[in-house]
Order: structure tokens, then C-alpha cells, then sequence
């Protein structure tokens, strides 16, 4: 099925609805950056858009309801998951964009889900969804923030392993517990960038 503008406009209001003020020009930031690393780097702009709105659609609803939508729907809750439930507002969101955004599309599904910790192999929208998610506008506080914004419209896997790199240290500096797949990640684009 093709998407059409009209799905994007409504898929917008809604997420108007449901995202607090913040989140939602966050994800607005999103949307537009992803848009345009799409249109830079020859990727689908639309399914840029799409993904880029919906890829926090779970971040607003409180820790229980995230874990209760897990339990019923035999989503897998991993033990860092179970004591960091904000990581599953991507897991959540990929199943909320599907069963009540409508989205079909494969790789814009992957996107959302996977737009947290990254996995290794990421597609090019996949890529562009991580990257936009920390570059957008309204994004502050990253270290090298400027130099990765410039990256990122020149080569996707740099810009990609430099966030990677920045938010493995900014976590252990926090002592966060990481997420197996956070550290896989980071460990296959390592590898892939000394090839
Ligand atoms: O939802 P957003 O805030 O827009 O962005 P996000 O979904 O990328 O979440 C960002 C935070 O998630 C960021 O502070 C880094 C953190 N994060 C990424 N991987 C892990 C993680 N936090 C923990 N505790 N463990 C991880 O493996
Ligand atoms: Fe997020
Ligand atoms: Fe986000």
C-alpha cells in the first residue's frame, strides 16, 4: 500500500494527542531531519517522515502500561528492559505503529524498534532514524554535537559510530545498565569501521 499524505497528516495530529509538548516537537525535529538525511543520501523520504513521527509513540505512556502491553502481547521483556522500562517505548512503539498507526512497511517498523539501541546491520532508514533522533534541532546537550550534525549529511556509518561511541561512554559514565543489544552494536559498526 502506498502512503499517502493524508495518512501522514493524521498520523501527526495523533501523535499531537498523545506525546506531551516536548516529545512532540522532538519528534517533529524527528521527522523533518530524518526527511532530509533521506533526501541527502537517497533513502525513501516519506517512510523517513513516517518513522521519524512515529518512532517515540510510546514514550508517553507510564512504565505499566508499557510492561502490561508486553505481557499481552507476548512482546520479550529482557532482565535490563525489566529495570529500564523506558528502553521499551521502542518495542512498544513498533507494535503500537502497527497495530494502531496502520504502518505495514517492514523497514519503517525496524526503524522504531530499533531506534534506541541500533542492531547490528541496521538498513539505511533504519540508520537514518538513530542518527536523526539524536541530531534534530532540539537536541542540546550530546557532546561533538556540531561536528556530528555535519557528519551525518556526508557519511551515515560515521556519523553512526561516533553517536554509538558517545553514548556507550556517556552510559557507562552514568553507570546505566546497557543493553546487550546497545553493546552489539556498537561492537559490529566498531569492527565493520577498521574493514
Ligand atoms: O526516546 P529519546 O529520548 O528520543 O531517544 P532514545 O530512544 O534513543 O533514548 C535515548 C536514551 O536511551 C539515551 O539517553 C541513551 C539511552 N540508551 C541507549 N541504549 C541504552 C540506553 N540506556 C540504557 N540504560 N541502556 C542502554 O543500553
Ligand atoms: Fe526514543
Ligand atoms: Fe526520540
Amino acid at each position: 500500500m502506498k502512503l499517502k499524505q493524508a495518512d501522514i497528516v493524521k498520523i501527526r495530529k495523533a501523535m499531537e494527542k498523545t506525546l506531551d509538548s516536548k516529545r512532540y516537537e522532538h519528534t517533529l525535529g524527528v521527522a523533518y531531519t530524518a526527511s532530509c538525511l533521506a533526501m541527502c543520501h537517497d533513502e525513501n523520504v516519506k517512510n523517513a517522515e513516517l518513522a521519524g513521527l512515529l518512532h517515540d509513540c510510546a514514550k508517553c505512556l507510564d512504565n505499566s502500561k508499557k510492561m502490561k502491553i508486553c505481557k499481552k502481547h507476548n512482546i520479550h521483556v529482557n532482565k535490563i528492559e525489566d529495570k529500564n522500562p523506558f528502553l521499551l517505548h521502542a518495542k512498544v512503539g513498533s507494535f503500537l505503529a502497527m497495530e494502531c498507526y496502520g504502518v505495514r512497511d517492514k523497514d519503517v517498523i525496524n526503524a522504531i524498534l530499533n531506534h534506541t539501541t541500533g542492531r547490528p546491520g541496521m538498513t539505511k532508514l533504519e540508520k537514518i532514524i538513530y542518527i536523526a533522533d539524536y541530531i534534530e534541532p532540539n537536541r542540546k546537550h550530546a557532546p561533538n554535537l556540531a561536528e556530528i550534525r555535519k557528519l551525518a549529511f556526508v557519511d551515515l556509518d560515521r556519523a553512526l559510530m561516533r553517536i554509538l561511541e558517545d553514548t556507550l561512554s556517556y552510559l557507562e559514565t552514568l553507570k546505566s545498565d546497557i543493553d546487550p543489544m546497545t553493546k552489539k552494536t556498537y561492537e559490529y559498526y566498531k569492527e565493520e569501521s577498521h574493514r
